[in-house]
């Protein structure tokens, strides 16, 4: 279970295909995150501390699109509510199999950690149990936009008073300039990262047709349309940002 770095688009490629959760992709998955979003190592591990605040006896916390688990991982690690239990689906074959293994790895070093089941499928047909915590980390934007609304309401109704979702997404910003700038400075990050242009200019053209953001203003209507009652951000980094939504 070594991670192995991301060089996936070092070498030219003649034809980009779109990007695709595979078995290539999971095994550089944990470096690959790590040098193209900023601030996930921050983003994951409160997204534990955060939950712990939100999560209620006998209900059930999701990771929704958990690729290797990393959320579920902290939500175990930060959450001790009795009889909590953590629900963490993702509907790549290849992500979900090397996701149990970690889960299975971090079970046999620790102790008393909540309960954990791992589903492959795709979130869009997964039929809710009353939960406290959802937590979609970057991935909504792989959802068809057409489907977000849905979705949304789906996990609204199904949050207990007193619950949250929080929600982690590239932005997109509908001032051009910004979205010019922030662009710039994510590519500042990702070269700072050891990513060559060409890298860069080829994980682009792979995501683009696949990885879709909203700008944050669309997330708040939409929340709100879904039955959300606030939209706080908590964090930001450069053009990556997380939200906390309340029932
Ligand atoms: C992390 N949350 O490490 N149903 C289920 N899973 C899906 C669907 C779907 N319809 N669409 C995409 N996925 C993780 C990172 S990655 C974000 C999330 C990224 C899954 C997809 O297979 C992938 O594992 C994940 O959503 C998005 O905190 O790579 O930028």
């Amino acid at each position: 279970m070594t991670d192995q770095p991301d060089r996936l688009f070092s070498q030219p490629q003649p034809q980009i295909r779109d990007f695709v959760f595979n078995e290539d992709v999971v095994r550089v998955f944990p470096d690959m995150i790590k040098r193209s979003v900023p601030g996930y190592p921050t983003i994951v591990e409160n997204i534990g501390v955060l939950a712990a605040e939100f999560a209620q006896a006998n209900s059930a916390l999701y990771d929704l699109g958990c690729s290797l688990g990393a959320v579920t991982q902290s939500l175990r690690r930060h959450v001790k509510a009795d009889g909590c239990r953590v629900i963490a689906m993702d509907n790549s074959t290849a992500m979900v199999e090397r996701c149990r293994e970690y889960l299975h790895a971090q079970d046999s070093m620790f102790q008393e950690l909540l309960p954990v089941e791992v589903l492959e499928g795709d979130i869009l047909n997964l039929a809710f149990q009353p939960a406290s915590l959802v937590a979609m980390n970057f991935t909504l934007q792989f959802i068809p936009p057409q489907e977000r609304l849905g979705l949304l309401q789906r996990i609204r109704q199904a949050l207990l008073p007193g619950g949250a979702l929080i929600l982690s997404e590239k932005l997109r910003f509908e001032d051009d300039s910004q979205q010019a700038l922030l662009t710039d400075l994510h590519i500042a990050f990702k070269r700072a990262n050891g990513y060559s242009e060409l890298e860069i200019a080829q994980k682009r053209s792979a995501i683009e047709n696949v990885m879709k953001p909203d700008s944050f203003e669309q997330h708040r209507e939409r929340l709100h349309a879904a039955g959300f009652s606030q939209v706080l951000p908590w964090f930001q980094c450069i053009n990556f940002a997380s939200l906390i939504a309340l029932p």
